[in-house]
């Protein structure tokens, strides 16, 4: 295969592979956001994707899908289990998410994690043309932007980090704490979501490697003189294209008013769209909501809750017991409040097809957000981009990325339920008025800061450095 002046390197690759009932296989580009932000780029550069195909000790040769040039990376059972599901999403997830639930540290996990971070790191620098650039995405590769520049010193690296970055006091636990920080400083541009996420980096930094900060600035000391590094907030957005196509559609809006007809046609449809995930609140949305109706400040044939909850990392044990638990809030309270005609929660454990999440969206009058920690949130950015009349009620965790630009959203503080009680009503009860205020000014952001915007202005950072270094 050629090389790539463009490599993006990510722990999937933007496409699921599909098993047809003759065995045959085809590659679905999937739907995420980061696929549709780097399409043009990919195309217009002549590009590379470097990502596991999501499925164990299986071997694929480089090949093209829907355009894209994709290099998969094979990790045996053994990798998925102790990189993947041990190191990555159990060891950086929960202390990144301020230790919501309890990282386990375990030197064989980190073992594998360089080992499948190194494998990555090759793929990517044997992909890249001379003087290309390489992004790299997320927590699971930390270590990719320092080995990629060692192998291939003329190479200019990104990377972007999707997930919160802790406070000093809580990445100090991490007994790799330096190495972390070295990897990442192997790129020339790192972004995060929040201005607060970029100063816990530069904080430690400082604090743990004693290298020199400057405003955004790391100077990166090294055997030819110091190496400058950006490390800065570019807070990631949503592709609003396919959202407002399918608002404008004739079926997607039947099918929300056959959403609201389906449940007894409350006067008001809360909803709720997550990750099955111990960071994303739902306890304590769920629990608020629950006390809400017990003490009859709402009213069951006024009110549904439709919790969509899609199953994720099924097999980290933090994930088994979150299901147990919610599972059994949902079914108390349902059976507490429920009459014949109506149900107060309608939980659905299940993933479903755009189309309907945007009918689910057309459909709820107010949005619940009240993730304990999130990077970003994109649910809340795409909620606000289905309200094309200006109407219904965004209720935004502070402790989420998306909450320092949408400023017009209800804000909560998820674990004070008293004060998350109140924002539901507040939501409930306001006013059309002032919800087209609000609105108004919500969707402007989205539509204004878009995936694109967000894409465009890291890629400029990053062919500022390559200016610099030419
Ligand atoms: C990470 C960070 C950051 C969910 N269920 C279904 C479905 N979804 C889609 C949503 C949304 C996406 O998944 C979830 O994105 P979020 O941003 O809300 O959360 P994470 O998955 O935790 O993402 C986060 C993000 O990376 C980007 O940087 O914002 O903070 O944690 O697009 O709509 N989509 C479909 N069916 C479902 O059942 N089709």
């Amino acid at each position: 295969m050629n090389t790539a002046e463009f490599v993006v390197v990510a722990n999937r690759l933007p496409v699921d592979r599909v098993v047809g009932a003759d065995g045959s296989e085809t590659w679905r580009t999937s739907p995420g956001g980061l696929v549709a932000a780097l399409e043009p780029v990919m195309k217009s550069v002549d590009g590379a994707w470097v990502g596991w195909a999501g499925q164990a000790d299986l071997e694929l040769e480089p090949f093209v899908a829907n355009d894209i040039r994709l290099i998969p990376i094979a990790l045996s059972e053994q990798e998925v289990a102790e990189y993947y599901e041990g190191f990555a999403n159990d060891t950086i997830w929960p202390l990144y998410h301020d230790v919501i639930a309890p990282p386990q540290y375990h030197r064989e996990w980190w073992d594998a994690y360089v080992t499948v971070n190194r494998r990555f790191a090759e793929a990517a620098a044997h992909a890249v043309a001379q003087n290309g650039t390489v992004w790299v995405h997320d927590y699971q590769l930390q270590l990719v932007p320092e080995m990629v520049r060692a192998l291939r010193p003329d190479v200019t690296i990104g990377y972007f980090h999707h997930i919160p970055f802790p406070a000093h006091g809580l990445y100090a636990q991490l007994p790799w704490r330096d190495q972390v920080l070295r990897g990442l400083l192997g790129a020339d541009v790192i972004g995060f979501q929040r201005a607060q996420d970029a100063n816990y980096f530069l904080a430690a930094v400082r604090r743990r490697l004693q290298y020199n900060v400057k405003a955004s600035i790391v100077d990166v000391p090294g055997e030819t003189g110091s190496r400058p590094v950006l490390a800065k907030a570019f807070p990631i957005s949503i592709d609003t294209s396919p959202y407002l196509d399918l608002i404008a559609k004739p079926e997607v809006q039947a099918r929300a008013k056959e959403i609201r007809e389906s449940l007894g046609h409350p006067k008001r449809i809360l909803l709720g769209v997550d990750r099955l995930d111990y960071t994303k609140g739902i306890r304590h949305r769920i629990k608020a909501y629950g006390e809400l109706l017990a003490e009859g400040r709402l009213k069951v044939e006024d009110v549904t809750l439709i919790q969509v909850a899609s199953p994720s990392r099924e097999r980290v044990d933090a994930y088994v017991h979150l299901r147990d638990e919610i599972e059994l809030l949902v079914s108390r309270i349902n059976g507490d409040t429920d009459t014949m005609d109506h149900s107060a929660i309608r939980y659905l454990h299940q993933g479903f097809p755009r189309e309907e999440m945007v009918a689910l969206y057309l459909a709820a009058d107010v949005m619940l957000v009240t993730a304990l920690r999130d990077g970003m949130n994109l649910v809340a950015k795409e909620y606000i981009a289905t309200r094309a009349d200006n109407r219904g009620v965004l209720v935004l965790s502070e402790f989420t990325g998306a909450a320092d630009e949408l400023r017009q959203a209800v804000r909560v503080n998820p674990h004070d339920i008293e004060g998350l009680k109140d924002a539901i009503m507040t939501a409930v009860e306001m006013e059309p008025a002032e919800q087209g205020r609000r609105m108004r000014s919500l969707r402007k952001r989205v539509l204004e800061h878009d995936v694109n915007a967000w894409s465009s202005s890291f890629l400029e950072a990053l062919s500022a450095v390559r200016a610099r270094h030419a």
